[in-house]
């Protein structure tokens, strides 16, 4: 079998795992690990050692085959087998040894480990918690409260920790394959028995009374709406009451339990989504890139600064340029100031922060970046800032440097038109604070060169990014779909709902925040200028109504304490304001609006079936590659539940049917109200496709 190699070097058998790219589980590897164990009981062999081929140790179960029915062995069954050998098992982890991976290890008798390996049980992450002994096991060698950190949030730590914890037994620094050979050569001539994890008691010291029930509601919290987190809870508090083979029994039943639900496979979408949205369609995998050696930023603002710090964190030389030089020296103090507040929770130490500050140079001068290999302008979102910012860089900037523009809604080709060189011109539209958020939207102009484009992506990944190509239009993917959600919040107002009823329900439901929250967030003096600069809506005077009223009344959001929302000046906690409330049902009566009781349900499909017609409407047009790339835009950058999968996989979830009709219903409601027939017209896609009885998954594969 190629998956598996089986050999035997001095005493110890050795069986490698080669399964490209992460030596998932699949079936082939099931199966050959089982037929190795077996084997080798019989063999000279006096130990085993379980080592993997490429770039990590096993990463999982191999996520493809969730959903299709187990062929044996199953995972189960190779554990069995291994912890079962006579002779000791070791496991010799290097990279990540992850899921049913480190659940492989764990069952092994001994661990050893690169020192630059990692370990954990990121199930949760997928909408699942482990499946084949990890909760059981992890409590029985570390205890409770470490199984309860790696088990519900699901981070790996380090081969380090993990000896700390008493999971891991030898680290290993240097070749692997040799230092888990002679650590299975002294097992032997120490005589080393089988050590078996579920004949260990699990201790119940140190551990004090309340104790799960504070993760149950940390996490109802930290992740919430999220079923699995809950889940591996009960499954870590068994192993102090039921036997080995009792929690075996409990974890199977609520992984499975949780691997039907639509959760898990939302969640599994989106893992898929996020790797293939840094895939373009038409541009071949080996497309020659671009050397990224040295960054200029113009613009030093709360943008450019964030921007800054990316390629800072990735050890990517800047040069911050902004023209008004105390607006860049007060840029590089915030920048200096978040690095700080990093230090303080743990994430950085001093010695990384002047690493990091010695990376970024101020300047005022555009003739700084003549040697710069990439530019990204942030500049005031008014295109003909942004046009003459262009000419300048064409000016000034070396042949084949990439100039790229941080507009979140203007027309990239209008900015490119401006250079002799718009093959080089490209959109990065990070999302603030841009140091933080995940998303980077790449817009590709008609005249971008694909190398170009291909090295935005390789990029993105370099600054630890999740990038999804777009195309040119009026706010790309995200921006542009926001435009009717933010309509429907404020229509919902008018017609008697509270701003605190619309925000709790949608918070309720996942987002992170409520749409008028996040207007109050976001500052409502900008929306305003997004609108007023915009000649393409419709003349509708209930549009947005209530978000110009309050800004005409100097309320700007949390920036001006008050918006939507009163917030109190020392801890910014948001308070309802029956003043607004007030305004609210006066405007609603002279906009003609009759107000009655909304349900949530509405509130939830008046919000998210826009988010769905707009996104059938991008990816008609071609603007965004796939479904799953939207999704991951609304998942990454907009707060959108990953336990839903973003807009297009809800939709899929809910059935497009479903979705069509309950637009068309929303469409034809007021036959009086032309505006209302306009905002709800349904995407032909969606109307297709709800004809036809297909997914928009379903459509996405039928183009591949
Ligand atoms: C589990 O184990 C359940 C058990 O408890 C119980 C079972 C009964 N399966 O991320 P990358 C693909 S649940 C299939 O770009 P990196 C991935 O799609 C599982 N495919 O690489 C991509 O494909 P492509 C628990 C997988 O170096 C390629 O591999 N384990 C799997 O940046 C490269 O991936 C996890 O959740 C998989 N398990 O990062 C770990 N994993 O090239 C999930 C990856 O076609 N994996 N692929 O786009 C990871 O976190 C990262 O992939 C890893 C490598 C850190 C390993």
């Amino acid at each position: 079998m190629t998956e598996i190699n089986y050999e035997i070097d001095g005493n110890i058998g050795v069986i490698t795992v080669n399964n490209p790219p992460v030596n998932a589980l699949s079936h082939a590897v099931r199966s050959g690990l089982k037929e190795a164990i077996d084997y080798a009981q019989n063999d000279a062999s006096k130990a085993l050692v379980i080592i993997c081929e490429g770039r990590t140790f096993i990463a999982g179960a191999d996520i493809t085959e969730f959903g299709k029915p187990v062929q044996a062995p199953s995972l189960y069954d190779v554990l069995k087998a291994i912890e079962n050998s006579q002779k000791p098992v070791i496991a010799a982890i290097h990279g990540s040894a992850l899921g049913g991976g480190f659940e492989t290890a764990l069952a092994c008798h001994y661990r050893c480990a690169l020192d630059t390996a990692k370990v954990g049980l990121p199930e949760v992450k997928l909408g699942l918690l482990p499946g084949c002994s990890g909760t059981q096991r992890v409590p029985r060698l570390a205890g409770i409260k470490t199984a309860l950190d790696m088990i519900t949030i699901g981070n790996p730590i380090s081969a380090e920790n993990a000896k700390k914890a008493g999971l891991i037994d030898f680290v290993i620094t240097g070749d692997l394959k040799k230092g888990a050979l002679a650590y299975a050569e002294e097992l032997v001539d120490q005589q080393a028995i089988p050590r078996r994890v579920r004949d260990m008691k699990v201790t119940s010291d140190g551990i004090e009374p309340g104790l799960f029930d504070s993760y149950r509601k940390k996490l109802a919290k930290k992740a919430r709406g999220q079923l699995a987190p809950q889940h591996a809870i009960d499954c870590i508090e068994a192993t102090m009451a039921m036997t080995f083979d009792e929690g075996l029994k409990l974890e199977l039943d609520r992984f499975l339990s949780c691997l039907n639900s639509p959760q898990s496979s939302a969640m599994r979408h989106l893992f898929f989504a996020e790797r293939e949205a840094g895939k373009v369609r038409d541009i071949a995998r080996d497309t020659p890139i671009r050397d990224i050696k040295s960054v200029g930023i113009i613009g030093a603002g709360t943008m450019g600064g964030g921007i800054a710090m990316n390629f800072a964190n990735a050890g990517i030389g800047v040069t911050l340029l902004d023209l008004n030089g105390e607006a860049l020296d007060r840029g590089l103090q915030v920048i200096r100031k978040n690095y700080q507040i990093s230090i303080k929770r743990g994430k950085l130490n001093e010695t990384q922060l002047e690493e990091r500050m010695s990376l970024i140079t101020g300047s005022t001068n555009y003739d700084d970046l003549q040697k710069v290999d990439l530019v990204i302008e942030a500049v005031f979102e008014d295109i003909n800032i942004k046009k003459s910012v262009f000419a300048q860089l064409d000016q000034i900037c070396k042949p084949g440097a990439i100039l790229a523009t941080n507009t979140s809604y203007q027309d990239v080709d209008a900015i490119a038109a401006v250079t002799n060189r718009p093959q080089d011109v490209i959109g990065l539209h990070f999302f603030s604070p841009a140091n933080v958020m995940k998303l980077l939207e790449v817009v590709r102009g008609e005249k971008t060169a694909d190398d170009v484009i291909a090295t935005a992506m390789k990029l993105a990944r370099t600054i630890n990014k999740v990038s999804v190509l777009a195309g040119v239009c009026y706010g790309f993917i995200g921006n542009r779909m926001l435009t009717n959600y933010i309509r429907e919040a404020q229509m919902l107002l008018l017609e008697g709902a509270t701003p605190e009823l619309v925000d709790s329900t949608m918070q309720t439901w996942g987002m992170a925040m409520g749409p008028l929250a996040m207007g109050d967030l976001a500052g409502l003096d900008i929306g305003y200028a997004v609108r007023k600069a915009r000649t393409d809506l419709p003349d509708d005077p209930k549009y947005c109504r209530i978000s110009d009223l309050l800004y005409e009344m100097g309320r700007l959001g949390q920036k001006s304490g008050a918006g939507f929302y009163q917030y109190d000046a020392q801890t910014r906690a948001r308070n309802s304001d029956p003043d607004i409330e007030a305004l609210i049902k006066v405007e609603a009566e002279r906009l003609g609006v009759i107000q009655r009781t909304i349900s949530e349900e509405e509130i939830i499909a008046r919000l998210i079936y826009p988010l769905i017609n707009e996104g059938a409407r991008i990816l008609d047009e071609g603007i965004a590659q796939r479904p799953g790339d939207i999704d991951v835009v609304y998942a990454f950058g907009y707060g959108f539940p990953i336990f839903r999968g973003g807009p297009m996989c809800f939709a899929d979830q809910v059935g497009l049917k479903e979705v069509f009709d309950t637009i068309c219903q929303f469409r034809d409601r007021d036959p009086d109200d032309k505006f209302n027939g306009i905002y709800w017209e349904p995407a032909s896609l969606l109307e297709r496709l709800a004809n036809e009885g297909k997914t928009f998954a379903e459509w996405s594969k039928s183009r591949d």
